[in-house]
């Protein structure tokens, strides 16, 4: 059962926590079973925690102690906790809500004083447990049905406790205990949690000198098929403006120069940087090129879409080298310098999709759309396509 909590999410808790931390895993219901007993066992005497809730809305909610839990029946008191909203009916709208300070004089109106005394709740028999009685998650053994715990606790007058900024019960928790899994991390202290990963995103090869030579070997030797009768096999990078296609080449090409190149532009603007096709070749160390070039082109974006008559002048070979886009005058069939009756050498052989890593779940959608509609177009042709993830740094 994999954590459920993103790198963002996580990045978005550092900040309101206020110190450099990380996360460690204790309790999750969705691999420990859902049981008040097992909660305790694996949370009690912990120190800082937060607990966050995946309900069936796809709403992601919880709160922060930075004292422990017990089950000794008693209340947890603590200045620094605070609820919070990470995501509300599947979208990412993180929302930070701090306990209620005794230094402002909030007074119930039964004239019973709910502030930091009141964090919330420790009890054998409860799960976790916030305010006084606000978010009440579970008691006693939750079974889980086949998609989700249907928790039998409340929420309700979180405002009672903690600051809501002028949410409400529904507006953090769709007042939806129905959850696909629940999970509480130990708060630890931890440098440089804001720019690492806290785990390898997938396995890899140990980098050392001798895999890169590996590598480059390979990318040496690499030839088209003989039956192809082509020179050289054309790559397109295809993306979202700011996707990191020129700089992809700008990297493969500097390591084969063993200096640091920036032949192609790269940069940040609000329309693609990358205004001229471009089939670059790469030099080897040795003085020969590889058997493939890297195609650069402009980027996807709102503004400006890209017109299916010029990716399929593209994707022909029609489009010579250096041609300089003009997207407010598509190309055609009579557009000075374009080639005609171009063979199989000057055709793309294989897109490669370039997405930014860090920005792919807020893809806008009419950037999406025009990939979509490309695709069928590539997959008519039996392109072969592949996705080149850049920026997994951030
Ligand atoms: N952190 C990080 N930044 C990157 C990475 N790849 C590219 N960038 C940066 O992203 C920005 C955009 O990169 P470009 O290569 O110009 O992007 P592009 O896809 O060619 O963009 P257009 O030509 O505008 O369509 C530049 O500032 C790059 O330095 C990466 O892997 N990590
Ligand atoms: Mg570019």
């Amino acid at each position: 059962m994999p954590e459920l909590l993103k790198k963002s999410y996580r990045d978005e808790l550092v900040t309101w926590i206020g110190r450099t931390c990380r996360f460690r895993l204790l309790y999750k219901i969705s691999r420990d079973g859902c049981s008040a007993q097992t909660f305790h066992q694996k949370c009690d005497s912990q120190g800082p925690t937060v607990t966050i809730l995946y309900n069936t809305n796809n709403t992601i909610f919880g709160g922060y102690f930075s004292e422990s839990w017990n089950s000794n029946g008693s209340y947890i008191v603590d200045e620094s906790a605070f609820l919070f909203r990470l995501q509300y009916n599947g979208v990412s709208n993180p929302l930070h809500f701090p306990i209620k300070r005794s230094n402002v004089d909030y007074t119930y109106n039964k004239g019973y004083d709910y502030r930091e005394s009141y964090a919330g709740y420790g009890a054998g028999n409860c799960g976790p447990f916030y305010g006084n009685g606000n978010i009440e998650s579970f008691s006693g053994v939750i079974k889980g049905s086949r998609n989700y715990f249907p928790l039998n606790g409340s929420v309700s007058g979180l405002g009672n406790t903690y600051n809501l900024n002028g949410q409400n019960c529904n507006s953090i928790t769709n007042n939806n205990l129905q959850v696909t899994d629940l999970e509480v991390y130990k708060v630890e202290n931890g440098a440089a949690v804001l720019t690492i990963l806290d785990k390898p995103w997938r396995d890899h090869a140990e980098w050392s000198e001798k895999k890169m030579t590996e590598l480059k070997d390979a990318l040496v030797a690499y030839k088209p098929a003989e039956e192809a009768d082509v020179r050289a096999a054309n790559i397109l990078l295809l993306g979202q403006i700011g996707a990191g296609k020129s700089t992809f080449f700008n990297s493969v090409n500097s390591i084969f120069r063993g200096r640091i190149t920036s032949k192609a532009c790269s940069g940040s603007f609000e329309h693609s940087v990358t205004t001229m096709y471009r089939q670059y070749k790469i030099k080897t160390s040795s003085g020969n090129f590889l058997n493939f070039r890297l195609c650069d082109t402009r980027g996807f974006e709102e503004e400006f879409s890209m017109d299916m008559q010029e990716m399929s002048f593209i994707l022909d070979g029609n489009i010579p080298d250096r041609y300089q886009f003009n997207p407010m005058v598509p190309v055609s069939s009579d557009t000075p310098g374009i080639m005609k009756n171009t063979d199989l050498d000057h055709k793309i052989h294989c897109v490669a999709f370039v997405i930014d890593a860090s920005t792919a779940d807020v893809m806008p959608d009419k950037v999406y759309k025009q990939m979509k509609d490309l695709q069928i177009n590539m997959n008519q042709r039996g392109l072969p396509q592949i996705v080149l993830l850049t920026k997994p740094d951030k």
